[in-house]
Formats: structure tokens, sequence, C-alpha cells
């Protein structure tokens, strides 16, 4: 819903942007639907849970919730589908 990707652009601004706007360390560039397309395809739930609990992939070591454990499980869930969605 609206208000739901609101939260995720804000969200994604705040804490995901320093790495994923430009691709620092391996993170999979915002848009790059090259990058994303394989990832997309493990699911929702994993990119979720990846996101959340962190991931250390081939690529680089993604962090739990970007490293900003007071955000809400929520708002990175809604980051992540905000950065999906930017991505098909
Ligand atoms: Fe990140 C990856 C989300 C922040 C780094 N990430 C990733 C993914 C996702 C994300 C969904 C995919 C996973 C899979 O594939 O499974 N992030 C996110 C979010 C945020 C973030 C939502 C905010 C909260 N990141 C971040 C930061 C950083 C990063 C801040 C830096 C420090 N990531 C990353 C990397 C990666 C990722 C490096 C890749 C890994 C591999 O290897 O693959």
């Amino acid at each position: 819903n609206a208000a739901g990707a609101d939260k995720g652009k804000a969200t994604y601004d705040a804490s995901c942007m320093a790495c994923h706007a430009a691709g620092v360390a391996g993170a999979p560039k915002f848009g790059d639907k090259a990058a994303w397309a394989p990832r997309i395809a493990q699911g929702a739930d994993t990119l979720h849970t990846h996101a959340l609990k962190g991931f250390q992939g081939k690529a680089g070591m993604m962090p739990p919730k970007g490293g900003n454990m007071s955000l809400k499980d929520e708002d990175v869930m809604a980051a992540v589908d905000y950065m999906v969605n930017a991505a098909k």
C-alpha cells in the first residue's frame, strides 16, 4: 500500500542508500535489474530474512538491518520491497 511504500523509501534513504545507491562493497545497486533478478528469484521471504538477519554472500556482507538495529522489522521489509519494485 501507499503508506508502506513511503515507509520503504524513507527507510531506504536513511539506512540502505549508503551502500545500495552506488553498489558499495558488492551491494546490488538500486534499480539494477540484472543485479537484482537472481536475488528476486529467491523469493520475498529470503530477501526479507537476509535484510533482517544479515547475510554473507559471494559479493560481500549485508549487515543485519543495514547496521541500524533500531529499525522496526516491518520498515526493513518495506525497504526491501521498495528496492525490489525499483529493480523489476
Ligand atoms: Fe543490503 C544485499 C537490503 C543496507 C550491503 N541488501 C542485500 C539484499 C537485500 C538488501 C534485500 C539482497 C539479499 C539477497 O540477495 O539475498 N540492505 C538492504 C536494506 C538495507 C540495506 C533493506 C537498509 C536497511 N546493505 C545495507 C548497507 C550495506 C549493505 C548499509 C553496507 C554496509 N547488501 C549489502 C551487500 C549485499 C547486500 C554487500 C550483497 C551480499 C552478497 O554477497 O550477495
